[in-house]
């Protein structure tokens, strides 16, 4: 018999007799954690077998190849259990997802929480029998008869599609599924299993045709990662800012409205008020000048500027009015541009910086739309400054600055910068000037070294009008964001023909830095509301103190106590309803007010309250002074 050499990444090399199965290589190099082996670049099984000199990787489930290939094996166990349990089933498809897999089945019914419990048990039955899983192939009018007699419409619709004379299909115990695989070698490879969801799904995701039962799970090869993933799932959960937003009565959407449209509800808008209140208060202490530009702007702006050009995917529909056309303004850059137009600048005005809590309409499409995170129409926390050419550094930096002393005051520490810079590559998207972004991402580039701030490089995340800084956070789901963003710009001070007037007596082209420090009012919502799981400190809480008379005879007092906190400026509200204490106070806990202050005969007569922090629990009664004093050096300090 031959012999074939098998090379391991590690660089050492083995002989073996031809027909070796990928399963005695893993044995020989001792790793009994792989499931799977790419064999001269190719995903096989382990139970195959070489017949020439290969290259052979062996991966286990710390690689997404050897994970994906986990939860595909378990979409079909998931299979093999309902089949068990409803001999009746018809399959669909059952491919492996980010996070586990599903598979679509048809039993007439949608799957109940009672179904799934005992599907679950069964997968970890047959898990236990650690079946061998093993590849077969059968000539394709084989399989169609097989299907044919078992009634599997589904997989006979896949079949008539696959034009192979045969088809490989994988068998554990008596169970067969059509796949290409590969697979794990055996079911006992499967450990820790829960089966997480239900749901609808057309069949072929069309809805003309049968809605089928989805069951989504997930696998684990040890009990702790399946217990860490559900604890990341609750978690998730808990902060998610769409069932915070509507628990604590912070914003809404409506059919009626249109999607992506968010109201803004009054606790909601409480919050917004102080976020506005506090970066515009911030921003004029910096050298800002706030400005109001208008929601919409005849298309020729745009088609100035280019966003006609490079963003139009993203823009509302121009509409006629007057042999003009409008439309909605998708960003600012243009009207501060306007602004900037309108007297003659020296060197000696410049920078020039114009801000404005500018109202935007973006279509996004409306799969990506995600509650606050991403909505049609916001409002950016927006800034261009326009300076010299050698104004730029510093003027970054300053912009950097900002932003880290805001986070501080948000408490926000989990954040990455991205760095976006063209990709020369891409000509069609990129203006051709390679000088110009040259000079632009290189100054980038030194201003983040001066900061000694390191960053995640994004070629082609750039702009059409030029590179950016972007700090991006996690959402409570676990995708990434941007929040922040800084972005340089030689080309629209260009296309607008900019100018101020240098030493020299002659004109000469600003620099335009866009920037946003808090993002949107809605994103930087969404943010707020899952980094704080809907516990606001203090400063930023739509209502920061309640106070809640035990009797109906203390409400009188209750008044009092809150018109003189409300002139001290504070945010209170008194509980009027007639309902008894604990109530109350289990009222103020659900919806996170900062402080309650209950208030009976004892309190009225000597001027106290009795507070109950929501950090530190019961705090016991004081002189409304004091309390005042505790909470005002409270807000004070954003803590
Ligand atoms: C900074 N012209 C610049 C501005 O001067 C600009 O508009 N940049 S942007 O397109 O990147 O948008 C700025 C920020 O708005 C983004 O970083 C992001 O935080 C936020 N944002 C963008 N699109 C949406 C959206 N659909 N929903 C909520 N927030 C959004
Ligand atoms: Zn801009």
């Amino acid at each position: 018999m031959e012999r074939i050499t098998v090379r391991l990444p590690d660089g050492s090399a083995r002989e073996y007799a031809q027909g070796v199965s990928l399963a005695q290589i893993a044995r020989d190099a001792g790793r009994s954690d792989a499931l799977v082996a790419k064999a001269n670049g190719t995903l096989r099984d382990l139970r195959a077998t070489l017949d020439q000199d290969a290259s052979v990787e062996l991966l286990t489930f710390d690689q997404p190849e050897g994970r994906e290939v986990y939860w595909h094996s378990s979409a079909h166990l998931l299979a093999q259990a309902v089949k068990a349990l409803f001999p009746e089933a018809k399959l669909a498809i059952g491919p492996p997802i980010d996070d586990g897999f599903y598979y679509d089945i048809d039993i007439g019914r949608p799957f109940g929480p009672e179904d799934l419990e005992r599907i679950e048990a069964r997968m970890r039955e047959l898990a236990k029998r650690d079946q061998p899983i093993e590849r077969v192939e059968i000539p394709r009018d084989e399989a169609i008869t097989m299907y044919r007699q078992m009634g599997e419409k589904y997989k006979l619709e896949l079949l008539e599609e696959i034009p192979d004379a045969r088809v490989s299909f994988y068998r554990q115990d008596g169970f067969m599924d059509m796949c290409r695989g590969p697979h794990l070698p055996q079911t006992g490879a499967i450990k820790a299993i829960k089966l997480l969801s239900t749901s609808g799904a057309y069949w072929r995701g069309d809805e003309h045709r049968e809605m089928l039962s989805r069951i989504y799970g997930i696998t684990f090869p040890r009990q702790e990662q399946l217990d860490e993933f559900v604890h990341q799932l609750e978690e998730a959960k808990r902060r998610d800012h769409r069932r915070l937003g509507k628990e604590l009565k912070l914003f809404a959407f409506a059919d009626e409205l249109g999607q992506g449209l968010p109201l803004w509800l009054p606790r909601g808008a409480m919050v917004r008020r102080i976020m506005e209140n506090y970066i515009v208060d911030l921003e004029l202490t910096r050298g800002y000048q706030h400005v109001y530009t208008p929601d919409l702007a005849a298309l020729k702006l745009y088609k100035i500027s280019g966003h006609w050009d490079y963003f139009r995917e993203s823009m509302y529909p121009p509409m006629q009015v007057d042999g003009e056309e409008l439309v909605l303004k998708p960003m600012v850059c243009p009207h501060h541009i306007m602004i900037y137009k309108q007297e003659q600048r020296s060197y000696r005005d410049l920078p020039v910086r114009i801000a404005e809590l500018g109202r935007m309409y973006r279509y996004e499409r409306s799969g990506t739309l995600t509650g606050l995170h991403r909505v049609r129409s916001m409002t950016l926390n927006d800034a261009h400054i326009f300076c010299r050419p050698d104004q730029v550094k510093q003027e970054f930096a300053a912009v950097v600055n900002l932003i880290q002393e805001v986070y501080q005051e948000f408490r926000i520490s989990d954040y990455r910068l991205d760095l976006s810079l063209h990709d020369p590559k891409d000509r069609q998207y990129y203006h051709q000037d390679e000088e110009l972004w040259m000079t632009a991402e290189s100054l980038l580039r030194e201003a983040l070294d001066e900061l000694r701030l390191t960053s995640n490089l994004v070629v082609g995340g750039a702009n059409f009008y030029g590179p950016k800084l972007d700090v991006q956070v996690r959402t409570a789901a676990g995708k990434v964001e941007s929040l922040s963003t800084v972005q340089i710009d030689f080309l629209l001070p260009r296309r607008f023909e900019l100018e101020y007037i240098a030493e020299d007596g002659k004109a000469h082209r600003p620099v335009i830095i866009h920037r946003a420090i808090i993002s949107t009012m809605e994103r930087m919502m969404a943010f707020l509301i899952e980094h704080f799981a809907g516990d606001f400190p203090l400063w930023l809480a739509p209502e920061q103190a309640r106070i809640l008379p035990i009797a109906d005879r203390h409400l009188e007092y209750a008044r009092q106590v809150r018109d003189r906190l409300a002139r001290e400026g504070l945010r209170v509200e008194v509980d009027q309803s007639n309902e008894r204490i604990s109530y109350k106070v289990r009222q103020g806990q659900i919806e996170r007010v900062p402080y309650m202050l209950i208030v009976g005969d004892k309190e009225a007569q000597s001027g106290q309250v009795a507070v109950r922090s929501r950090a530190s629990g019961d705090l016991g009664p004081m002189p409304l002074d004091q309390f005042l004093n505790r909470i005002r050096q409270e807000v004070t300090s954003k803590s």
